[in-house]
């Protein structure tokens, strides 16, 4: 065994001992009196740096709280404390009463070696030049004033001082700097020298304390500037809003910090480090030296030194609106409030468009509509617990819609949360996130924003696209890191939605089953429309010459006079067809789930299936030929093999369709010329059908029951994505979010028919609307509620039944009140002539259509869906 000299570790020493010699000797380091930052620990960072892991720094954090050099604030963190002017003028005072004591023992009890020893330390401080190294100088002062005490020869009134020795040693070393102090300093300390060695007490013991309150009037009369502000005089508070307007001018963002009672040690050691390196007066300022400096010439330099000190910094505000816009994401749709106030306004001040909202849930349906008609995720933002639940509907209605979504929240302390303190909007966001959404993440330092968002993207955009849920926590906002470092962090999401190719033996299997059908039906669903593989759908259905029917928001992928197009002659194919190519569409309730009655005869049906979703397959009927892949892949694959002689589907098949949709558009034709008064839904519709016809160009916004179900099968659309509605679920309050987002996202003008009833679940948004003057005409189907007006309290009691509102109610005129318009329209002239003008103005216009309250029927075109009471139709009967 080699011979190892090892010295044995002293029985007590631990670990946490060391720690704590550490990070006392670290605080005792940093000027805390140099400015007027929080200086902030970051308890984590600190781990990372000592690499010992956070329980020992919180335990030796908890001790370094006893002696008072830190204070632990509950949900803000731990900081370096600092004293109020009071106490730091009366631990002056206190110290220059022992100190004086202690000068009169020096004469009677040091010996002349400790006296000469005194003077050659006092002397070499300042330096054979006599020029004063300041930052040295202001170290050997302190050293200076503490050699008095400990040479006194009374243990206790060393220990006494001790207990003030860390506050004064940082009080000295800003104030050496102030002045002429330290030439001063130094001539006071020879002096005192020369009455000690003179053994002259009364002299020494003056000379000290009138040195020390020397030090007491200085900063009484030339500090201003204490976060922590008990006690101040009326005069110090006035002083005080000069100094925060000062400060104000260089550093804005740092000064918010502060208000949010964020700060890092970092930023006090960058601050500390200019100080030292530069030997200049510390970064802040009294208000006598701003004063003097901005009369004098160097001004602008000393501005710019205190630029580059903030410029070398940035937050986490500005590290999410960064991250946002290197990703092409330059709108938020937002609802301000704590903690996320500040960061709409930073998003707007760095050139985003930021939209905000009267509640969340038009936020998010905005956002999750401009993810839809994009392919990039929109962004909804709101504050936490309340303001995020309201997103959260959105947020679920995106993820079942396959819209791409971010929905980013504020949340508050972790800490406080998971115990269930009560914190303010206290709520574990995250964790009832997670069900509803396609992936939920939190960032919780500043370092992961770029990655957290990256992360956000690509969940929301890749595969079947759908909702994400960005937990950011108040304190994230605050957190400051190197700018340099900062901008690394971020993450480009580098081809968010890969391609995914279908195999070959995929293609063959589908084109085979292809082959065998005679009567073959394409359905083009919405994830259709949203892929933008628009020539890819066209060259596919036009060489294959299948007949297809548009699910109601891939209207206007083909335009709807498209002469393959089997919509008026729905009945028909869904029950004849014996092959069904699905593009971007689920066999999910809105097409009957692939069987029943609606379908035919059962087993007569084979299914071929594009989507992007594998698990999608079988999920309500045998898929024969599943394709699962990109529908641009999938349908470049397959145009490829159709080949140039692909055998058309028989006249025999697209002849029967043919027929069918002349007789039944023949019928529809003369009910839409119905000039009735009140309107009927076919009159008000067939007049806004020829609107679209004239102006195909704008975005028709469609929900209700009757006014949906009618409107879907009336209107045509001549253009991809050019019909928004109530989706996968059948969601009432889309209206209004889904119209600002197809302005601001289109630039287009857009048309949006809405029942009454469900105008009113996103009606206050219309002052949106006006705020931002969009080009968007509301059009309200008001036919005095839900799907009619007709319904009568069945006991005669005084309240209204539960589907009727307030009848003719003046929906124009809540539009009047923001300064849109409001047109009140009773026939199908004066309807169509109010869109039109609007469409031709772009000014934000609500039309109040009046549509005969007997016209509707139960749920529009769903009423089989509602359950039945056997009670409620044995009451009919008799
Ligand atoms: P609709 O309601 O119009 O019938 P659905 O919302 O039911 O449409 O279906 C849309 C489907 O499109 C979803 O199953 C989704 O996975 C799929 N999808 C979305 N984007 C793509 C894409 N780029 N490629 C393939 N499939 C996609
Ligand atoms: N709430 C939500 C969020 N979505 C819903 N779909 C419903 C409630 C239930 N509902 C419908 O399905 S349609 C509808 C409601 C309340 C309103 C129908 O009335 P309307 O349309 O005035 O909008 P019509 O023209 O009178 O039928
Ligand atoms: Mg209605």
């Amino acid at each position: 065994m080699s011979d190892m000299k090892l010295k044995p570790i002293s029985n007590d020493f631990t670990i946490k001992d060391h720690l704590y010699g550490v990070l006392r000797d670290h605080i005792l380091g940093i000027d805390i009196y140099g400015s007027d930052e929080d200086l902030r620990l970051d308890e984590r960072q600190l781990a990372s740096q000592l690499g010992v892991s956070r329980t020992p720094i919180r335990e030796v954090l908890a001790r370094l709280a006893q002696d008072g050099l830190v204070e632990i604030i509950p949900r803000k963190g731990v900081f370096i404390h600092r004293k109020t002017m009071t106490e730091i003028l009366d631990m002056v005072i206190t110290w220059a009463a022992l100190e004086s004591m202690a000068a009169r023992l020096v004469t009677i009890h040091a010996s002349d070696d400790d006296l000469l020893l005194l003077r050659r330390f006092a002397q070499g401080a300042v330096g054979e030049s006599n020029s004063i190294p300041i930052s040295e100088y202001s170290d050997a002062n302190v050293t200076f004033h503490q050699t008095i005490l400990e040479l006194s020869g009374c243990a206790l009134l060393k220990t006494t001082t001790d207990q003030l020795f860390m506050q004064m040693a940082a009080i000295r070393r800003r104030a050496i700097h102030e002045d002429d102090r330290a030439s001063k300093s130094v001539s006071d300390h020879m002096q005192i020298i020369d009455a000690l060695e003179a053994r002259n007490a009364d002299l020494a013991s003056n000379l000290v304390r009138e040195h020390t309150m020397r030090l007491h009037d200085h900063i009484k009369l030339r500090w201003t500037v204490f976060s922590n502000s008990e006690n101040k005089t009326e005069s110090d508070e006035h002083e005080h809003e000069h100094e925060n307007h000062i400060v104000t001018e260089f550093s804005k963002s740092t000064q918010d910090k502060a208000n949010a009672g964020e700060d890092s040690v970092a930023m006090a050691q960058s601050d500390l480090s200019m100080s030292q390196s530069t030997n200049e007066t510390p970064n802040l300022k009294t208000i006598k030296d701003t004063k003097e400096e901005h009369s004098m010439s160097d001004q602008a330099a000393a501005n710019q030194d205190t630029e580059t000190d903030v410029s070398t910094l940035t937050d986490g505000f500005h590290l999410v609106v960064d991250a946002l816009k290197l990703n092409d994401i330059n709108t938020i749709y937002n609802v301000p409030g704590i903690p996320i106030t500040d960061l709409g306004r930073i998003a707007q001040a760095e050139g985003m468009r930021v939209i905000s909202f009267r509640h969340e849930q038009h936020a998010g349906y905005a956002a999750s509509i401009a993810g839809y008609l994009t392919k990039k995720p929109g962004v909804a933002l709101t504050v936490s617990a309340p303001g995020f639940l309201n997103g959260l509907t959105a947020l679920a209605n995106a993820t079942t819609n396959c819209f791409p979504m971010i929905l980013i929240s504020g949340s508050s302390e972790r800490e406080i949360v998971d115990l269930q303190q009560g914190d303010y909007e206290e709520m574990d966001q995250l964790a009832i996130a997670k069900p509803l959404c396609k992936a939920a993440f939190r960032v919780l330092h500043a370092e992961d924003i770029g990655i957290g968002i990256a992360r956000a993207i690509r969940a929301a955009c890749s595969g079947r696209p759908g909702g994400v849920y960005l937990d950011l926590p108040a304190q994230l906002f605050s957190q400051v890191m190197d700018a340099e470092k900062g901008k690394q962090s971020l993450v480009k999401v580098i081809d968010p939605a890969p391609a995914q190719l279908p195999s070959p033996a995929a293609i063959t299997r589908a084109v085979d089953v292809l082959k065998t059908a005679k009567k073959p039906l394409m359905i083009i669903g919405k994830g259709a429309a949203y892929a933008q593989e628009d020539e890819l759908i066209k060259t596919f259905v036009e060489k294959s010459g299948i007949p297809y029917l548009p699910m109601s928001m891939a209207k206007g992928l083909l335009p709807d006079d498209h002469p393959q197009s089997a919509a008026a002659a729905r009945s028909l194919v869904l029950k004849e067809a014996d092959v069904v190519i699905l593009v971007g569409a689920r066999l999910n309730w809105l097409l009957s789930h692939g069987k029943g009655k609606t379908w035919g005869a059962s087993g007569a049906k084979r299914f071929i299936q594009i989507d992007i979703e594998p698990r999608e397959m079988d999920s309500n009927v045998e898929i024969a030929a599943p394709l699962v892949g990109d529908i641009g892949s999938c349908l470049e694959l397959l145009n490829e093999a159709l080949g140039s002689s692909w055998q058309k589907p028989s006249d025999d098949w697209t002849g029967t369709i043919n027929a069918k949709k002349s007789g039944n558009l023949e019928k529809m034709a003369s009910k839409l010329m119905s000039n009735a008064v009140p309107m009927d839904y076919h009159g008000a519709l067939g007049s806004m059908r020829q609107v679209i016809k004239d102006n195909p160009d704008v975005i028709l916004v469609n929900e209700g029951a009757n006014t949906l179900d009618f409107a879907r099968s009336i209107i045509d659309i001549y253009k991809p994505r050019h019909r928004i509605d109530v989706g996968t679920w059948g969601i009432m309050g889309i209206g209004q979010g889904a119209s600002v987002a197809a302005a601001v996202e289109t630039g287009k003008s857009v048309l949006a028919i809405e029942g009454d009833s469900a105008f009113g679940f996103s009606g206050m948004e219309i002052e949106t609307i006006c705020r931002y003057n969009l080009p968007v005409c509301i059009v309200v189907f008001n036919n005095n509620g839900i799907y009619r007006g007709t319904d009568k309290n069945p006991t005669g009691g005084d309240d209204v039944a539960p589907t009727v509102f307030v009848k003719d109610s003046r929906y124009d005129m809540m539009m009047q009140a923001f300064g849109g318009e409001g047109v009140y329209a009773t026939n199908t002239d004066e309807l169509g002539r109010a869109v039109r003008e609007a469409l031709a103005s772009g000014k934000p216009t609500l039309v109040n259509a009046i549509i005969d309250e007997n016209a509707g029927t139960e749920s529009g075109r769903i009423g089989n869906l509602n359950p039945q009471s056997i009670v409620m139709q044995n009451k009919a009967k008799s």
